[in-house]
């Protein structure tokens, strides 16, 4: 990253993106760009992406990876960090067990504490996906007593829910 490009974007409030392999992040991503990609690196493989939401609010979004080995990393990015959001496959039920234990392993790390979580229940689009009341039970979100926490459904793949989910990260941030 280069000198002008972190320090305009240190300003941002910057946000985690997490999530399983194949949950969706880099649909999001792709989704969610209207600007510049400020880097890709081609060695973590990791995306940040810049957020204009309306004149006020922009965030900084980092989607740092969700394959197992990048799973031990996720943490390091939470320092400093504004909000974390948490993506699932709303339509996978076999894999909501998996999800669930690895949004607990990061909840759990130090740096997570008191980090604003919001959970996007991805692929809302299709016929079978569970409701975000149900995606909530799946991932025991009901247990976060001492956390600020979200959820809401959204569609990566054809953008339905995503500028309000982002726009109650945003919310969530300034609230803090
Ligand atoms: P990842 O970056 O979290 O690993 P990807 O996930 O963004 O690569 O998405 C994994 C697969 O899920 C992709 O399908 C992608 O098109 C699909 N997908 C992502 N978001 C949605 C969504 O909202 N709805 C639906 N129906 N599919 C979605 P492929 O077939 O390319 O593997």
């Amino acid at each position: 990253m280069g000198p002008i490009h972190s320090k305009r974007f240190r300003r941002t409030p910057q946000v985690v993106l997490i999530g399983l392999d194949s949950a969706g992040k880099s649909t999001l991503i792709y989704r969610l760009r209207r600007g510049v990609v400020m880097e890709t690196s081609p060695t973590v493989g990791f995306n940040v992406v810049r957020l204009e939401l309306d004149k006020k609010t922009a965030l900084t979004v980092w989607d740092v990876g969700g394959q197992g080995s990048m799973r031990s990393h996720w943490t390091h990015y939470l320092e400093g960090s504004g909000a974390l959001v948490f993506v699932v496959d709303a339509g996978d039920r076999a894999r909501m067990d998996e999800a669930k234990k690895a949004l607990k392993t990061v909840l759990r790390d130090h740096h997570a504490r008191d980090v604003p979580l919001l959970v996007l229940a991805n692929k809302s689009d299709l016929p079978n996906s569970l409701t975000i009341g149900e995606v909530s039970e799946q991932l025991d979100l009901q247990s976060y007593t001492d956390r600020v926490w979200e959820i809401q459904a959204c569609s990566a793949l054809n953008g339905l829910g995503l500028n309000q989910a982002f726009l109650s990260v945003a919310r969530m941030i300034q609230k803090k």
